[in-house]
């Protein structure tokens, strides 16, 4: 969707090579189409129906509440979900942190939210926010800090509560509010894949249908950081030992310079000295 002022650009995936990640890097936003297939979807609904049955449903509605009423979410992706773990390594993934994080982490990227999103009838919009607000104490506009994902399951549209964006506001100061004709929703068929910077303002756009607006979000974040999802909680010790070890990598399980080490590597701290310790011996010599 377009407004006055602003537009999401649209691109077919087998297209994105030659167009490149300029409209994205531009208007921190963009839409992918023809990701996933209907029976990968059909799927992903099957793996994560007995944990959406069961998750909480937001009833009535606390205007000042980050996630609003009528709507039902769970987590934990990756242990929930052979599709979703296939959608976290998605090749896609590498292209955008490649670009956007690479740059502000030599070394790795990892997984940073999961979570299956419904947006049921009645449900308001979600207030504008950026991903990277958990990391105030970077003035804005922040480095590129976190990359984006809405896997649309179903089809995503205004009245349904599509996510709605700010395109552009990846640059803006911090004082700086969208006025209602910045804000555009994100409308895409089933399949298509939702990208945006962590420095642009978004949120979950309200539903006015009777129908559920069903998405996954899958955020990236470079490997410095706190993950905003705790992965080594998310995912059980007995689940990982059996993933490969590029998965492992992605949910963080991997040292990444000196951070991150634990003796479950190795029995004792050997593993600490040998990734990290003898980078930062160098860099201080
Ligand atoms: O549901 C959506 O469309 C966006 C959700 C979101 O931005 C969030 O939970 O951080
Ligand atoms: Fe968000």
């Amino acid at each position: 969707m377009t407004t006055s002022s602003g537009t999401i650009p649209e691109v077919r995936l087998e297209d994105l090579a030659a167009t490149g990640i300029a409209p994205l890097e531009e208007a921190g936003c963009l839409v992918i189409t023809g990701v996933t297939g209907a029976s990968e979807r059909d799927r992903l609904r099957e793996e994560l129906a007995e944990g959406m049955a069961g998750a909480r449903v937001w009833e009535g509605d606390d205007p000042k509440a980050f996630f609003p009423g009528y709507t039902r979410r769970i987590a934990s992706m990756v242990a929930r979900s052979e599709t979703a773990r296939d959608w976290v390594m998605h090749p896609l993934a590498k292209t955008l942190c490649d670009h956007f994080l690479l740059p502000n982490c030599d070394d790795r990227y990892q997984l940073h939210v999961t979570a299956a999103i419904e947006i049921g009838p009645g449900a308001r919009k979600q207030v504008l926010h950026r991903e990277e607000d958990a990391f105030q104490f970077f003035p804005l506009p922040r480095p590129n800090l976190i990359v984006a994902t809405m896997w649309s399951v179903t089809d995503f549209t205004a009245e349904n509560g599509a996510t709605l964006l700010v395109p552009g506001s990846h640059r803006w100061p911090r004082e700086r509010r969208a006025t209602r004709d910045e804000i555009v929703s994100a409308e895409m068929e089933a399949g298509s894949v939702l990208i945006w910077l962590g420095g642009t303002l978004h949120a979950g756009g309200a539903n006015t249908t009777s129908d559920w607006r069903y998405g996954v979000i899958l955020t990236y974040s470079v490997g410095w950081l706190r993950q905003e999802e705790n992965q080594s909680l998310a995912v059980p010790r007995e689940m990982a030992r059996e993933f490969p070890q590029e998965l492992l990598d992605m949910i963080g399980d991997t040292m990444n310079g000196s951070l991150g080490f634990s003796e479950a590597y190795t029995g004792d701290i050997a593993a600490a000295a040998e990734y990290g310790g003898a980078a930062v011996v160098e860099m201080n010599r």
